[in-house]
């Protein structure tokens, strides 16, 4: 078995809130939120961080964002604002290593966090 746990959620081995799904991305709300609105942008293909991405993912790399702006705009929170955020290594926080955005809503956000 796939120990990626995203890729398992992906695959509807393993429970998730998802909101959204297309033939790259599968979107669900990260199951230990910091912000009232917590939601993870996962490519469908197994890439285990922003290290990974080749230039043939150019396009992948540009749904996300097209992605972001649908679900933002789906929950309501396009006006007022929100925060997208890519952790790449255990440097830059990240935890999970199968790339995601996250979109983080619903408080104030600040540099520097
Ligand atoms: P990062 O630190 O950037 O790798 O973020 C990983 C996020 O994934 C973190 O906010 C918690 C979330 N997360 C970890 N395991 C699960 C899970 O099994 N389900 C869901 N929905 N989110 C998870």
């Amino acid at each position: 078995m796939n120990a990626c746990i995203f890729c398992q959620i992906i695959a509807g081995k393993a429970p998730a809130d998802i909101l959204y799904r297309d033939e790259w991305v599968t979107v669900f709300r990260d199951a230990h939120p910091v912000a009232p609105v917590h939601i993870l942008i996962v490519p469908n293909r197994h890439i285990p961080s922003v290290n990974e991405l080749v230039p043939e993912d150019e396009a992948l790399s540009g749904h996300l964002f097209s992605v972001a702006q649908k679900i933002a705009r789906q929950e309501g929170v396009d006006q007022d604002g929100f925060r997208l955020m890519v952790n790449c290594g255990r440097g830059g926080g990240q935890t999970v290593f199968h790339l995601h955005m996250h979109l983080l809503a619903g408080r104030r956000f600040h540099l520097p966090f």
